[in-house]
């Protein structure tokens, strides 16, 4: 009877270890507001994960740039401080043009455009990531990106001297052309800076001013639909060796949801937010023809300057975006 105590309590032992053993805790930095659509989105394919694995592998997610802050995730993925977290993968195209493939002026300006510019963008930026060390698992466009101004503007003539918010190479460059001064400042900051006047208009999605409740300090919003960038989910190629085959398939299964549902939101939130905006007190609507049009100039102009630094990838890119 001893012996089969003894025996007993060792399998309990030893069961317990391997249960223990095998249970992961993925923490998961997220840029942006915990009520921003993609950080619920992130929410939903954390708890897809945890529930799926049976708690082998469980995610928590950590809004608000909270853990690292936006320009920080993809190293702290890439040198495994983290296994896995979300990026506007945009934010490194001074480290590589290609990953600024979405945010080329009036390429790619619809939902649908969008899409198939991921599309043909996707096998390019699997190698540059795989290059890195890590894996998209899934990712998720913006609304339409627009202009907030604190007065009418009508004309490129009338952003002259206006301090622009970026929060990536294009944006900064898209100022310069326009002969507004960028200032690269974090979502999660940009309340401040708007209030403190270190900014005074940015290139967004009515979603990110939404959040930020920005009508406490900018007065209009001109719909512009110039591109719809993308916030990627990447996991680290060590910590996704380790996972097994059957998990593996349930974290995809649960990335191809979040990767569905994240784009349904991302539709419903554009108007929702729009309203909201209005709601704030907020002047929306379409730019005038002539601002458009002016754009669109500087619009070919970054499109040529992006094709030259992305080279032979960035070409393949377009054509297949084209095809
Ligand atoms: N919001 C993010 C990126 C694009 C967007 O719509 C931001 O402004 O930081």
């Amino acid at each position: 009877m001893k012996k089969f105590a003894t025996l007993l309590a060792g399998t309990a032992v030893s069961m317990t270890m391997v249960g223990s053993a095998m249970a992961e805790k993925w923490d998961m930095p997220m840029a942006y507001s915990a009520t921003n659509f993609h950080s619920e989105n992130g929410a939903k394919f954390a708890k897809c994960v945890t529930d799926g694995t049976n708690k082998a592998i469980e995610i928590t997610t950590h809004p608000s740039g909270s853990l690292f802050k936006g320009a920080e995730i993809k190293r702290a993925v890439q040198t495994g401080q983290v296994p896995i977290g979300e990026r506007l993968l945009s934010g490194h195209q001074n480290e590589n043009a290609v990953f600024g493939f979405d945010s080329i002026p009036f390429l790619a300006t619809s939902f649908d455009a969008s899409q198939k510019l991921f599309k043909a963008a996707k096998p390019a930026m699997d190698k540059l990531l795989a290059s890195q060390g890590m894996t998209m698992l899934y990712a998720v466009p913006w609304p339409p990106q627009g202009l907030y101004f604190k007065k009418e503007v009508n004309s490129v003539a009338d952003m002259k001297g206006v301090k622009f918010r970026s929060y990536n190479t294009a944006t900064a460059r898209l100022a310069e052309l326009t002969g507004m001064l960028p200032v690269q400042i974090e979502a999660a900051e940009i309340s401040q800076a708007f209030a403190t006047g270190v900014a005074e208009s940015m290139i967004s999605s009515g979603a990110t001013g939404y959040d930020r409740k920005v009508w406490e300090s900018l007065t209009h919003f001109y719909e512009v639909d110039a591109w719809l960038p993308y916030n990627y989910v990447l996991v680290n190629n060590d910590a996704w060796a380790k996972v097994s085959p059957e998990n593996q398939k349930i974290i995809q299964d649960c990335a191809a949801t979040a990767q569905a549902e994240g784009l349904e939101a991302s539709k419903a939130y554009t108007q929702f937010t729009l309203d909201g905006l209005k709601k704030g007190g907020m002047t929306v609507g379409r730019a005038g023809d002539g601002l458009v049009n002016e754009l669109k100039e500087i619009g070919k102009t970054m499109t040529s300057e992006w094709l030259k630094a992305s080279g032979e990838e960035g070409k393949a890119i377009v054509d297949g975006f084209n095809k």
